[in-house]
């Protein structure tokens, strides 16, 4: 399929010289930071591979999947060529398949595990006023059970963690009591809580706004992170990018999470409105590397449980693919996580220290913005290549004939889509 001698060996001693010298600069080796790029995973949604669009439009592409099985081909194409996104979150029921079992070794067959199940509890007609947190019993014990579903599910296809989103809130005031919702949500999260085997997690994603558009029950951080707290330890909260008010600040967060052992996970996407489920690293690519920063240096922490809960961030893109070309945008999605990674793995942790603590504030920011400023492409070829996967992966799926094969093969049958 992908022709090897595209991907022409980098003269890459040469290449990745500079990067080595700046690490031997502050006293450390190139291996240790290629060693964390080489272990660094980015789960792809399955839905990003399908059609998907906003309230205007629905705009299919051709060579689009019309199979699961067609989806985790993509994925495994994407983890090929990155060396860095061996598993695809799935979504349920746009993804249920009769034999879990069977596509868990579909999956692994293409080098591929099936990561976070996403129950979805916002498109059934009965969720009008909620789901986990809807006044009617009967609608909650609906809610639940089809969580308790994915639980099942992700007992069968072995991914540890149960990805969280409820659309639920109210458009209006005095439209619901919200601390009573609040205890109906929890009572629910509670029954689901209990269900997990010890080795899975709940994570419990917040959105500020849509499609409730006055008090979303989830709504920020804060209220994620205390329903969590009264749950369990294996309960953490998802940080999805494009679910923050204008301004947010959110490296701030993800640093607060981190020292509270609750940061679960990443919905990574980029955004420059509302929730526009873009490109992640698109539209703002600083604050991407402050992200990354901010765990580069929890995943050194002398605190073991601070490094710990670091070390285990599930690194999910969650986008939709509106109008550009799906495999390819999920390609530079990765990359540029690998991008924002290897940048923050490059940062003068001892020279940024002692400009905080001599509260020499241009020489601190300086010492983040020089590792931002550095050009980590040839670092990343060199990786990716030793990963068996290709120095420039958007070259060489251009030269790989994939996309031509797909939109030959794939002709008829359903498009997948939200
Ligand atoms: C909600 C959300 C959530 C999903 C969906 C696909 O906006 O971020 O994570 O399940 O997008
Ligand atoms: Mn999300």
């Amino acid at each position: 399929m992908v022709r090897e001698a595209e991907w022409a060996a980098v003269d890459e001693d040469g290449a990745v010289a500079p990067i080595a010298a700046l690490l031997a600069a502050q006293g450390r080796a190139l291996d240790e930071v290629e060693g964390r790029l080489r272990a660094q995973r980015i789960e792809t949604p399955s839905w990003g591979y399908a059609n998907s669009g906003t309230r205007f439009k629905v705009f299919p592409q051709p060579g689009v999947p019309r199979t699961v099985e067609e989806k985790l081909a993509d994925a495994a194409l994407v983890h090929r060529l990155t060396g860095a996104a061996p598993a695809v979150a799935l979504h349920i029921p746009w993804d249920r398949v009769d034999d879990w079992a069977a596509l868990r070794a579909h999956a692994a067959g293409l080098v591929l595990a099936l990561g976070a199940i996403n129950p979805n509890l916002f498109q059934d007609e009965r969720y009008k006023l909620g789901s986990l947190a809807h006044p009617d019993a009967a609608v909650r014990r609906q809610a639940v059970d089809h969580v308790l579903e994915c639980v099942t599910i992700a007992r069968a296809t072995g991914s540890r963690d149960i990805s969280l989103w409820l659309a639920d809130g109210t458009n209006y005031p005095g439209q619901d009591d919200l601390r009573a919702r609040r205890r109906r949500l929890l009572a629910s999260l509670e029954e689901i809580y209990a269900a997990l085997d010890p080795t899975m997690r709940l994570l419990v994603e917040y959105k500020f706004y849509e499609p409730a558009f006055y008090a979303t029950d989830i709504a920020d951080w804060g209220m994620a992170l205390t329903l969590c707290q009264r749950l369990g330890p294996r309960a953490q909260v998802l940080v999805d990018l494009g679910h923050h008010a204008q301004g947010v600040n959110i490296e701030q967060i993800v640093a607060t999470l981190l020292a509270e052992e609750r940061l679960g996970g990443f919905h990574f996407n980029g955004r420059k409105y509302g929730d526009d489920d873009l490109m992640v690293g698109s539209t703002n690519p600083l604050e991407l590397f402050l992200i990354y920063n901010e765990l580069a240096a929890a995943e050194e922490d002398a605190d073991t449980a601070v490094a710990a809960t670091a070390r285990a961030v599930a690194y999910m893109i969650d986008q939709s693919h509106n109008v550009e070309a799906k495999i390819p945008a999920m390609l530079l999605s990765v990359m540029n996580c690998q991008a924002a990674y290897a940048k923050a793995l490059l940062v003068d942790r001892a020279a940024l220290r002692r400009a905080q603590e001599a509260g020499d504030i241009v020489a601190a920011h300086r010492t983040l913005l020089a590792a931002f400023e550095t050009d980590v492409r040839p670092l990343l070829a060199h990786v990716r290549a030793g990963l068996g996967g290709a120095a420039d992966p958007l070259d060489a799926y251009a030269a790989s004939g994939y996309q031509e094969r797909i939109e030959r093969e794939r002709v008829g049958g359903n498009q997948m889509s939200w």
